[in-house]
């Protein structure tokens, strides 16, 4: 239960004009998509704070800084009254400190549950792309984004729709009319955020490449590796070698760190990362935290022994799942496990 009320897109933009001084706020590690949700209202509704107390990820700070979007790890001024979280789970917003009894919007494509003193909300999981949202809300009120907000829209729901293989027919609908807005073609726009890597990660990668041992289980490959930086990096790399679960661990001074990353099929079979990561933390002791598809498991101990907990957790996880699946179906098929 989400307390205020579920909004329209054209009430929605009705409020967010009503002169109410506010404040944009991204989410933790903020990518693309939130970037340029926050950037399209920001410059469409004159809303001038872009708030952003936990940072970007590499991509949105490199977009960022080549279109000149500004955004504050302050606090926003006790003068601001609302707050209008923007591609952030609800269930985040307990992390950001100093809202105090400022009114809270949030517009997000995320699935989340719970009561976050919302006081309007567009929460859409259909929707691939918070970005898409955005320039509904923009084209329902009968304005138009600029071409620098329309150019961070389409990489938007480039990003997060995985290069639209999670598109919808709609996404690609409001990415074309943000086409028309922009001056540059999609490849251009692409190329423009696309970051040459340092060599340093470039050697990381290759090296966790071949520090890489995997599993398999249910048709599914659980792969281990580590190295002394740049895990997510690597854990990224081993996905798009075709892992379906990555575990890429560094340790230092008995400190270990395990960054997961399940690939499609993974998420698809409902694997979560942070469940799984909770269970470990329970072992071994630590914290774990983020998304069902990425997370990370700060604890200690002999990393080995870390990592290989994580790959047994997860193949006994694939293991009783695809149980319980042939149970459902009334369809034994001794002996595949
Ligand atoms: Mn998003």
């Amino acid at each position: 239960m989400i307390n205020g009320s579920a909004c329209s897109a054209s009430s929605m933009a009705e409020l967010l004009a009503d002169g109410t001084p506010s404040a944009i706020a991204l989410h933790p590690g903020a990518d693309v998509d939130c970037l340029a949700s926050a950037y399209a209202l920001s410059s469409t509704f004159g809303i001038d704070y872009l708030w952003a107390p936990f940072g970007m990820d590499r991509i949105a700070s490199a977009a960022a800084e080549n279109y000149g979007v500004q955004t504050s790890a302050e606090t926003p001024p006790p003068a601001i009254r609302r707050i209008v979280f923007v591609d952030t789970s609800g269930s985040r917003i307990a992390e950001y400190t100093g809202i105090g009894d400022r009114e809270i919007f949030i517009i997000d494509h995320h699935q989340s549950s719970g009561d976050f003193g919302a006081r309007a909300y567009i929460i859409d999981p259909a929707a691939p792309s918070c970005s898409e949202i955005i320039v509904e809300i923009i084209e329902e009120c009968g304005l138009t984004a600029s071409c620098k907000a329309a150019e961070l829209l389409v990489l938007g729901m480039l990003y997060d729709t995985g290069r639209f293989r999670r598109g919808t027919a709609k996404t690609l609908r409001k990415c074309a009319s943000m086409l028309e807005i922009a001056e540059a073609g999609l490849g251009e726009l692409v190329a423009r955020t696309e970051i040459v890597r340092e060599s340093a990660e470039q050697t990381a990668i290759l090296k966790g490449m071949q520090r890489m041992v995997f599993r398999t289980a249910g048709g599914y490959m659980v792969c281990c590796s580590h190295t002394s930086a740049y895990e997510s990096s690597v854990a990224s790399a081993l996905i798009g070698a075709g892992c379906d679960v990555a575990f890429v661990a560094s340790s230092s001074e008995g400190a270990v760190r395990v960054t997961g990353r399940t690939g499609e099929r993974a998420a698809r079979a409902s694997i979560n990362l942070v469940t799984l990561f909770g269970r470990i933390a329970s072992g071994f002791g630590g914290t774990c935290g983020g998304h069902a598809g990425a997370a990370g498991l700060n604890t200690e101990g002999d990393m080995e022994s870390v990592l290989n907990s994580c790959a047994a957790e997860c193949l006994e996880y694939i293991g009783a799942s695809a149980a319980r699946a042939s149970e459902n179906a009334h369809a034994r098929r001794g002996g595949r496990f």
